[in-house]
C-alpha cells in the first residue's frame, strides 16, 4: 500500500518539507497483546490551531490528535497510553495535559519543564497524570540545557515520586555517563539509547549500554522504535524472520537480561522518520520477536508500565 502524505497541520503552520505523515489504516496485529497492555511511548501533535507548536521547535509535524491516538490504542488492543511530550511543543504541555484529562484515567504523561516551573504548576501536572520529565540530548531535536538546571529539576520532581526519561544517541553515552548516574530518580532510557545496529550486538558500544543498566538498578529501557534504528527495514524475510530483524538481537538481549525494567511503545505518530512510515500493526507484531514468552510479554507490556505509571493499582 502506498501511503498518502496529505494530513494537515492546522492553524498558521506549514509542515516541515518532506514530512512523513502517520500511517492511515494500520493493519490489525496478528500478535494479541496481553489484557491491560500499555503503549508506554507515544505522542500527540497539536492540533496546531488549538495547541500551537512551540517557536523553538526543530520540526513542524502534521497534526495527530488525542482522539486519533486513542483510536489506534483500541485497534492495536492496548488498554492504556503513556504520552511523552514531543519536542515540537517545547515546554508547553497543554496538548499533553488535554490528552491526559480526556483519557478517563487511561493515560499518564511525561512532560518537559524548565527550571522556572513553579511548585503549583508541577502539582497541576501531577493531578493531570504526569509522572515524569524528559531530558533530551539529541542535538537535532533540542537546544542545549545546562546540566545543573536539569539536576535541579530532577531533584524537584523526585520529591513528587516522578522519574526522568532520557533520550540520547549511543555515541554520546560516555560523555553523559556521570550526569545520568548522578540522577536521583528512576531513569528510563528511550529506544535503548539508540544503538547503531550495524555494529555487533556483542561489541563495545552496546556493551556500555548493558553495563549502564547492569550497574544501575534504577535504569530502565524502552525497547521501542525498531523502525528508527533498523537498516534492514520493515520487510520480513520468509520463514520466522521479523520485520526490522537487525534490531531484534539488541532488543531481545535487553528484555531477557532486564525483564523487570523494560517498557514498549509504538512511538506513534512517529516524528521525523525519513525513510518510511511504519504500519503500527506491524510494529505490534514485532513484540513477540523481542519478548518471546508470555511471561516476558506480560512484564514488558503490563507489569512494568503499571508499576511505574499506575503504582496505586498494583
Ligand atoms: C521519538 C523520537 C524522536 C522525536 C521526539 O519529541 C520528539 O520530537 O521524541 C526523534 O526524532 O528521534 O521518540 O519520538
Amino acid at each position: 500500500m502506498t501511503q498518502a502524505n496529505d494530513k494537515p497541520t492546522s492553524g498558521h503552520f506549514t509542515k516541515t518539507p518532506g514530512w512523513l505523515d502517520w500511517f492511515e489504516g494500520p493493519s490489525r496485529p496478528r500478535f494479541r497483546v496481553p489484557v491491560g497492555s500499555v503503549d508506554a511511548h507515544c505522542h500527540v501533535f497539536g492540533p496546531g490551531a488549538e495547541f500551537p507548536y512551540a517557536p523553538e521547535r526543530k520540526y513542524t509535524p502534521c497534526d495527530a490528535s488525542r482522539q486519533q491516538l486513542f483510536a489506534l490504542r483500541e485497534l492495536l488492543g492496548f488498554a492504556r497510553n503513556v504520552i511523552v511530550q514531543a519536542t515540537c511543543h517545547g515546554a508547553d504541555n497543554r496538548a499533553l495535559v488535554d490528552a491526559l484529562v480526556h483519557s478517563q484515567g487511561l493515560a499518564r504523561g511525561v512532560a518537559t519543564v524548565k527550571r522556572c516551573v513553579s511548585d503549583a504548576e508541577l502539582q497541576a501536572l501531577h493531578e493531570a497524570g504526569v509522572r515524569g520529565v524528559r531530558f533530551n540530548f539529541v542535538k537535532r531535536l533540542v537546544d542545549f540545557t545546562p546540566k545543573d538546571e536539569l539536576l535541579e529539576i530532577a531533584n524537584r520532581i523526585h520529591a513528587l515520586g516522578w522519574h526522568v526519561v532520557i533520550y540520547f544517541e549511543a555515541v554520546d553515552l560516555p560523555e553523559l555517563w556521570d550526569f545520568f548516574t548522578a540522577l536521583p530518580t528512576t531513569v528510563v532510557v528511550d529506544h535503548m539509547g539508540r544503538p547503531d545496529v550495524a555494529l555487533p550486538v556483542n561489541g563495545p558500544q552496546f556493551a556500555l549500554f548493558e553495563k549502564f543498566m547492569r550497574e544501575h538498578p534504577n535504569v530502565w529501557s524502552k525497547v521501542s522504535c525498531p523502525e528508527r534504528l533498523s537498516l534492514s527495514g520493515p520487510k520480513a524475510l520468509a520463514g520466522e524472520q521479523s520485520a526490522y530483524r537487525d534490531v531484534v538481537p539488541f532488543a531481545r538481549r535487553i528484555v531477557e537480561q532486564f525483564p523487570d525494567r523494560v517498557l514498549w511503545g509504538t512511538d506513534w505518530p512517529h516524528p521525523n522518520l525519513k525513510d518510511h512510515m511504519p504500519d503500527d500493526g506491524l510494529l505490534a507484531d514485532f513484540i513477540p520477536h523481542i519478548a518471546p514468552t508470555p511471561e516476558l510479554q506480560q512484564k514488558l507490556l503490563v507489569t512494568n508500565p503499571m508499576k511505574l505509571y499506575w503504582p496505586e493499582e498494583c
